[in-house]
């Protein structure tokens, strides 16, 4: 399937914003970026388009307005159709992940990607949206150390002043390595409601974090501060899954390891190694963990939405 066209207009940037996002930046609404890697690599098909549907649904009930961000035909478009959201889903794999490194190439031979992360804060902040919900952030990779494995993810947190709701980073990667880079990086890292990074699928990590915050105001008001002094660098708040969703650490960690170990003995490695880790685990985990990833993404875009209209009020 093909993407559309669509009724978004390419701006000066290159970029496409649909009417309704573009409309919403204009009166200084919130609006909430969403990635598009999560729908073309990270669930199947017609889950993944269940879940991005849902998704946005639970952003607009919550006051803003949805923002998904997708490379279609070469165009970057921010905010995407119903038609263009489900070519999406229905193209999967043939989306190329693209992080901030594929974004030109991706744009110069007209091609398709499902952004990430960085790609996706990349083009939020260019075109204004200051909140972004995904569910889990790339990071530093287990032994990491060695092969230097560290998701752009990071490195753009460092550099490009967008707010990330995530539910942490999942196992697969050392996270006190990731929160450490996150810390060379400058980036800010506050914990929703809890004193303890969150670990994707369960509410621990392990792992204390500099920062916790209570409401949504209170992340606003770290918003507009960052804003203000013109720090630049990004903000992760991570919010840990539901209770009633989180799954037994022992069960994820013994996925990951076998995981880990198949990895190694397929030789799988660059950016091939988060797809094939989220696969292996979510097949050895069985249906929970995808019920489990779908009910923390609506979660995280319901504190996001949250985040994106205290933030909007706070500049009226
Ligand atoms: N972690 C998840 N789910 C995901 C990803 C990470 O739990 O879908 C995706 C995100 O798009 C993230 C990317 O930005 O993988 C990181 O890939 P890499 O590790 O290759 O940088
Ligand atoms: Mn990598």
């Amino acid at each position: 399937m093909s993407p559309s066209s669509s009724s978004s207009s390419t701006g000066p940037m290159g970029v496409a914003v649909s009417p309704e996002v573009e409309a919403a930046l204009a009166r200084g609404g919130a609006v909430v970026a969403l990635e598009s890697t999560i729908i073309c690599h990270g669930m199947p098909y017609p889950k993944n388009l269940q879940t991005a549907m849902e998704v946005e649904a639970v952003v607009r009930e919550n006051g803003a307005v949805p923002a998904t961000i997708a490379i279609l035909n070469g165009v970057p478009h921010v905010g995407l159709s119903g038609e263009q959201l489900k070519s999406l889903a229905v193209s999967g794999r043939q989306f190329q992940k693209t992080a901030r490194r594929d974004i030109a190439h991706v744009v110069a031979s007209g091609g398709n990607g499902a952004t990430t992360v960085s790609a996706t804060m990349f083009f939020a902040h260019k075109v204004g949206i200051p909140i972004f919900v995904t569910g889990g952030i790339g990071g530093v990779h287990r032994n990491g150390e060695q092969t230097m494995d560290i998701s752009s993810d990071l490195t753009e947190l460092g550099k490009t002043p967008v707010t990330v709701i995530s539910a942490g980073v999942k196992s697969i990667l050392d996270i006190p390595r990731t929160l450490e880079y996150l810390e060379t990086q400058g980036v800010t890292v506050a914990a929703y409601k809890t004193n303890e990074f969150p670990a994707f699928f369960t509410e621990v990590s392990g792992c204390k974090v500099p920062c916790r915050v209570d409401s949504p105001e209170e992340c606003a008001k770290i918003i507009y501060a960052n804003k203000n002094l013109h720090l630049g660098s990004g903000i992760l708040i991570a919010v840990p899954i539901p209770k009633e969703h989180a799954a037994s650490g022992n069960a994820i960690e013994s996925a990951i390891q076998k995981a880990l170990k198949e990895a190694e003995d397929k030789n799988i490695i660059g950016n091939a190694i988060t797809p094939f880790m989220l696969d292996r685990v979510k097949v050895l985990t069985g249906r929970s963990s995808l019920e489990a990833n779908i009910a923390l993404v609506k979660n995280n875009a319901l504190v996001g939405a949250k985040i994106a209209v205290a933030l909007s009020d706070l500049h009226q």
